[in-house]
C-alpha cells in the first residue's frame, strides 16, 4: 500500500489541511514521486509533491537542497523584481516542522517535498510542437535568469554529470568488470562508443581550455522537466533541479533536443519509429536562441549542434554502462530495459549523424534573425 510507504513521513513536512490522498508518479529514472491532496476546512484542496532523494544517486542530498534554495530564491527575486506573479511559476521547498529543506527518516531515506503546480502538464513526449518551442524558451529563460548567479556557490551534485571524458572511462571499466556476465552479448554496441570516442569528448575539451564559459545550468532538460500550462499551452515552469550546476549551456541545450525531437519515446523497442524530427530541432532551436541570442558567446552557439550528439552519445553510453552493471542507477521494468534504452539512443544518434549539416544550417539562420 502507498500510504503505508509515506504516513510516517507526512506530519514531518509543514502541509496544510488534512490529508486526503495519495498517488505515485511513475514517470522519473531516479526518485520516487508522489503527488499528494490535503483538503482544508472550508472544503479547499492543497496540493504538494513528496519526494525521496534517491541516495545512490546523490551522494550528498543536503548539497543539493542547498542548491536548490539558492537557485529557486534567486528565480523568484527576478520574477518578483520584473512585476510578474511568480505564484505557478518556480518550485517552492515545503519546509519541515523544524524549518527545514529534507526530513531524513533513516540513514538512506532522505524526504521533501515542493508545492505541486496545478492546471499544467508535464509531457513525455512532445505532442504539439508549439510545446517544443515552449520548452525551448523556458529552458533558455532559466539559463537568462541565472546569468548573474554565481556558479560557485552551488556544489557539484554529481561531480562530472557531463564529463563523457570520464564516462568513457567508467564505460570502459564496466566492460571490464563486467558484473553482470553481460558484456559478451553486448559486443556491436560496445564497439559503437568507441568509434565516438572523440566526437563524445569535444565539449569537456572545450570546458578544458577555457573556451566556453562556466554557467549555471540545469544539465537535466529533458521534456518532461518543464510544465506547460493546460489553459494557455506556454511554458510556466522549469522542475527537477537536482542537477542545477555549474556547467556550460551546451548540456541544456543538447539534452533537450535529445529528449524532445525524438519521434519515440527513451524506451521505445521498435527502432524503425525512433528518429530526429528536424521541424521539432527548429521549433526548440527558435525558443531558446529567442531567450540567450545575446548571452550565448558566438563559439557557444557554433557548437549547438554538436552537443546535440554529444548528449544523446552519452546517454546511450551511460544506459549501456548500466546494463553492464546490472542496473543499478537507473530504475528498470525489465532486465533488458537499460539496454532498449541504449539502443534507442545509439538509434537516434545515428539518424542526428545524417541530418547534422541541416542542423546547422538551421541553427545558424536562427541565430543571425532578430
Ligand atoms: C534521469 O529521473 P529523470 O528522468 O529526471 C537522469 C538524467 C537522464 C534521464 C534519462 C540524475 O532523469 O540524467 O537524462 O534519467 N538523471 C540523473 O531519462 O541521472
Ligand atoms: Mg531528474
Amino acid at each position: 500500500m502507498l500510504y503505508n510507504d509515506i504516513k510516517g513521513i507526512l506530519p514531518r513536512f509543514r502541509f496544510d489541511g488534512r490529508y486526503e490522498e495519495c498517488q505515485e508518479i511513475l514517470s522519473g529514472n531516479i526518485n520516487t514521486t508522489y503527488h499528494l491532496t490535503y483538503r482544508m476546512p472550508d472544503g479547499s484542496k492543497r496540493e504538494y509533491l513528496l519526494q525521496r532523494v534517491n541516495s545512490y544517486v546523490f551522494k550528498d542530498p543536503v548539497s543539493v537542497m542547498h542548491n536548490i534554495e539558492l537557485v529557486t530564491g534567486h528565480i523568484l527575486h527576478a520574477y518578483e523584481a520584473q512585476g510578474i506573479d511568480s505564484t505557478r511559476r518556480m518550485l517552492r521547498v515545503i519546509p519541515t516542522l523544524e524549518g527545514e529543506p529534507m526530513w531524513q527518516a533513516g540513514p538512506d531515506s532522505f524526504w521533501r517535498a515542493y508545492n505541486y503546480i496545478d492546471h499544467a502538464t508535464a509531457y513525455d513526449q512532445v505532442t504539439q510542437p508549439e510545446h517544443f518551442y515552449e520548452a525551448g524558451r523556458a529552458f533558455g529563460e532559466f539559463q537568462r535568469l541565472l546569468t548573474d548567479f554565481p556558479a560557485a556557490k552551488l556544489s557539484e551534485t554529481i561531480p562530472g554529470f557531463h564529463n563523457t571524458q570520464q564516462r568513457f572511462y567508467a564505460f570502459v571499466a564496466a566492460v571490464a568488470a563486467d558484473r553482470a556476465g553481460r558484456a559478451d552479448s553486448v559486443e556491436e554496441e560496445i564497439e559503437f562508443f568507441f568509434d565516438r570516442r572523440k566526437m563524445m569528448s569535444a565539449l569537456v575539451r572545450e570546458m578544458k581550455s577555457g573556451r566556453l564559459p562556466v554557467r549555471v545550468t540545469h544539465n537535466d532538460t529533458k521534456i518532461n522537466n518543464v510544465m506547460i500550462d493546460d489553459d494557455t499551452n506556454h511554458a510556466i515552469c522549469v522542475i527537477d533541479l537536482d542537477t542545477v550546476m555549474p556547467g556550460t549551456a551546451l548540456y541544456d541545450y543538447g539534452d533537450a533536443i535529445r529528449s524532445g525531437a525524438s519521434t519515440a519515446a527513451e524506451d521505445e523497442k521498435n527502432l524503425d519509429m525512433v528518429s530526429m524530427d528536424i521541424g521539432l530541432y527548429e521549433q526548440f532551436t527558435r525558443g531558446f536562441l529567442s531567450e540567450v541570442r545575446d548571452i550565448l558567446t558566438p563559439h557557444e552557439i557554433e557548437l549547438l549542434p554538436l552537443s546535440v550528439k554529444v548528449l544523446t552519445c552519452e546517454l546511450a553510453m551511460r544506459f549501456l554502462t548500466d546494463y553492464l552493471d546490472g542496473d543499478v542507477y537507473f530504475k528498470v521494468r525489465s532486465p533488458d530495459h537499460n539496454l532498449i534504452r541504449a539502443r534507442n539512443q545509439m538509434k537516434l544518434l545515428t539518424d542526428m549523424e545524417g541530418k547534422f549539416d541541416r542542423m546547422t544550417d538551421i541553427c545558424r539562420n536562427l541565430a543571425g534573425r532578430r
